[in-house]
């Protein structure tokens, strides 16, 4: 009834508004106008920004320094396939005041550029197009910048737009690539690379950019080999939030420390992570599960710890190097080895999260923050080898098959049954084949839904598409399970806290010096009390108070006992979240803002100078801007061969966390910290949202300050 007035009471006033004011005129309004708009003070205030540049774009032109100090291995296949641009070296940007006339004229020259996107968004890539527009519309205001349009597609269909000033000061500083948008597919046929090099002919394109990942990079150095004779340059630019993209020369020297977009993802993670960490620990009742994105790498998870101290951060590669020494020292004594010892398993690993769960609970907290990389199952050996053998099987059938393989079997049960029949033709061979009856039957005791996740279609590089397996899911359903065995053999209690324990009993007339050593086992010691394992149920509580004599016959537990008692036992509560469209998407933070203005402009330096085959990167960015220096870096010295979609392929090897880098070391450290499980407050950070203006933001990633004090320290420099 109350409900009906109310819907009657909205509908009179709207008819009363609707008296006075008809839609179009209230649409009209100006008040009404300012609050729907697209456009509010934030966008703005970015829009205006101008990054500011390095001082090697100081002059209006640079010039190449060659850094043949800095030495790569070079990988035998990578100078087999790319004879023209194998030999590249490093090159500095430099300010050139006074350049001969013949070097002006060229470096002037009207140029035709095209830019593409390839891969997944990161926050910061509109500025590459800005920084890259300014140079080069500074250096000639009669070139022009053209944007492919949905990535490598754009290149192969020659769909391409202009980019105007109107477009570049629109998006300026706006997260996103929603300016030409982006696309996946991999220029990785002779077809696919013969309409490329037709389009960016029949545009009479001087250069072509590459803004990608490692694959897209990889795919940058083909394109430079393949369009040398035609003249086109091609250059590529670090880009992925996942921050797998970091170089150092054989010496360890750091040429790029990190992709762009990975501080302002990580921040955005960060952000909303802090805010359940505030939520949890407010409310009192949730485990928030959080996967992060980064693929394979952890580094995201990384920075998400240092940014939040949420209380549990699992770092894959930390897990890869996990050595079970029991197992070890067992096997020594009888002389074998047990493989099963080294890295850790998917059963171990939801053990150390419930040992977690459990010592927080026991200090009365029984809620937190959980942190999973979205890559971790890549570090659990057991789903390693499950996740390269699909990828083999699945590869191999799309080679010698006109349908591809998720086409021929879209189902679940039509996929299973593929695989056994492989089986059957592996036992037929004394299981010397890549299915064997092992892999079916361990395969097969496995959730439907995971089987599904690792069968599920590679992308179009040949990897396996992480983020669309639920690791969470599967990972929590066994942490799950073991609090559950935990909880029955009375291992997984929640503390109560001696003070109020008193005050309850006292209020009741108890005594509670006399009946807290019957229920806890460890009363007058610690400060919050854990009910004995013998108690279990209501009717063990019973049996013990009975045998105490604090309970007389057949009477009922006392109802504040019972309270205590109830409160004690755990209702492991979780809530899931995925954290990894969302921060793609988000606005760049200012230091992602200037890398990637910069980025920009050191790509058209590449281009003016001549070069091809290299990757704009910018240098010491772990230091004040002042000490930023624009570099080139050779392509085709970071390949190496490795297994993708079945068979052998040259690509720039991803970085993931060392475990011997200051950042991790500093991070697990403090786990014990950040975990919490003492009395007293949780250790949380709050790092904010990603802010334009204003100094609460940090200017730098924090992961790569940290690991910037491991080279002050290997280079003696620094204090
Ligand atoms: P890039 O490597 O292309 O930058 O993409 C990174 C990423 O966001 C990963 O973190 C994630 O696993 C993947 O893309 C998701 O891919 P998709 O956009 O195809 O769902």
């Amino acid at each position: 009834m109350e409900t009906g007035k109310n819907i009657l009471k909205s509908g009179e006033e709207l008819m009363t508004i609707e008296k006075y004011v008809d839609l179009e005129t209230l649409l009209g309004h100006a008040e009404v106008k300012r609050a729907i708009s697209n456009v509010n003070p934030e966008l703005i205030e970015r829009t205006a920004f101008i990054p500011p540049a390095c001082g090697a774009f100081a002059e209006k032109y640079t010039e190449l320094e060659e850094k043949p100090e800095y030495r790569f291995e070079i990988d035998k296949e990578a100078r087999l396939q790319l004879p023209g641009i194998i030999d590249n070296k490093v090159q500095a940007v430099k300010a050139c005041a006074a350049p001969e006339s013949d070097f002006a004229a060229d470096y002037t020259r009207k140029r035709k550029i095209g830019i593409v996107f390839s891969g997944g968004p990161a926050p910061g890539g509109h500025n590459v197009i800005a920084g890259l527009f300014e140079a080069v519309k500074r250096a000639n205001p009669e070139s022009k910048l053209y944007g492919f349009l949905l990535g490598p597609d754009g290149i192969i269909e020659h769909e391409v737009i202009e980019i105007t000033r109107e477009l570049v000061e629109e998006y300026r500083n706006i997260g996103g690539f929603t300016m030409i948008k982006t696309g996946r597919t991999k220029i990785d046929t002779d077809e696919k690379m013969r309409l490329s090099r037709e389009t960016c002919k029949s545009l009479g394109l001087d250069a072509l950019v590459v803004v990608g990942g490692d694959d897209s990079n990889t795919n940058a150095a083909f394109l430079a080999q393949e369009m040398m004779d035609d003249g086109i340059q091609v250059i590529g630019v670090p880009k992925t939030i996942d921050g797998d993209i970091q170089v150092r020369d054989t010496s360890g020297t750091v040429l790029c420390s990190m992709s762009f977009g990975f501080h302002s993802a990580a921040r955005g993670f960060a952000q909303n992570i802090s805010n359940l960490c505030t939520d949890s620990s407010s409310d009192v009742k949730y485990w928030h599960i959080c996967k992060v994105m980064g693929r394979v790498a952890s580094h995201l998870a990384l920075e998400v710890a240092l940014q939040t101290h949420a209380n549990i951060t699992l770092i894959g590669e930390d897990l890869a190097d996990y050595l079970d020494e029991k197992r070890v020292e067992a096997a020594t004594k009888q002389g074998t080895t047990d493989y099963t010892a080294y890295g850790m398993t998917l059963r171990h690993l939801s053990r150390v999260i419930c040992d977690g769960i459990v010592r927080r609970a026991a200090v009365g907290k029984n809620y937190g923050v959980l942190v999973i990389p979205e890559g971790v199952l890549e570090f659990i050996n057991e789903i390693q080898i499950y996740i390269i053998k699909l990828s083999t099987i699945i590869a191999d059938y799309n080679a010698t098959h006109d349908i591809s393989f998720h086409k021929a079997f879209p189902l679940l049960e039509d996929k299973l049954a593929y695989l056994r029949r492989l089986k059957q033709q592996s036992d037929e061979n004394g299981g010397l084949a890549i299915w064997n009856s092992r892999d079916d039957d361990l395969f097969n005791d496995i959730p439907e839904f995971f089987q599904e996740g690792l069968l599920t279609e590679r992308d179009s590089h040949g990897n396996f598409q992480f983020s669309l397996v639920q690791t969470d899911k599967i990972l929590m359903g066994l942490v799950k399970d073991y609090l559950d065995i935990l909880r029955e053999k009375g291992d997984y209690k929640i503390g109560i806290e001696e003070k109020y324990f008193r005050k309850l009993l006292t209020a009741e007339g108890m005594d509670p010096d006399r009946i807290g050593p019957v229920i806890f086992n460890n009363f007058g010691k610690d400060p919050y009390l854990i009910v004995r394992k013998s108690i279990f149920s209501v009717k063990t509580l019973k049996q013990i108070l009975k045998k105490a004599g604090i309970l007389n016959g057949e009477r009922e537990v006392p109802a504040v006992i019972m309270k205590i008692y109830k409160k004690s036992v755990p209702n492991f509560k979780t809530q899931t979240h995925f954290y990894g469209y969302d921060g793609r998407g988000s606005h760049p933070t200012r230091f992602d803002c200037n890398y990637t203005y910069n980025l920009g402009l050191t790509v058209f330096s590449l281009i003016a100078n001549g070069a091809t085959g290299q990757m704009a990167a910018i240098r010491n960015l772990e230091k004040d801007f002042s000490s930023w220096e624009p570099v080139g870096i050779p392509i085709a010295s970071l390949m190496r061969l490795e297994e993708r979609k079945g068979k052998l392929s040259l690509v720039i090897e991803k970085s993931v966390v060392e475990i011997d880098s200051v950042s991790f070391r500093v991070v697990k450290a403090l786990r014990e910290k950040w975990l919490a499980a003492h009395p007293g407050a949780d250790n949380y950070r709050r790092p904010g949202p990603i802010r334009f203006t204003g100094k609460s933001e940090e200017d730098r990633p924090l992961t790569l300050v940290l690991n910037a004090l491991e080279d002050e320290h290997r280079l003696g420099v620094g204090g």
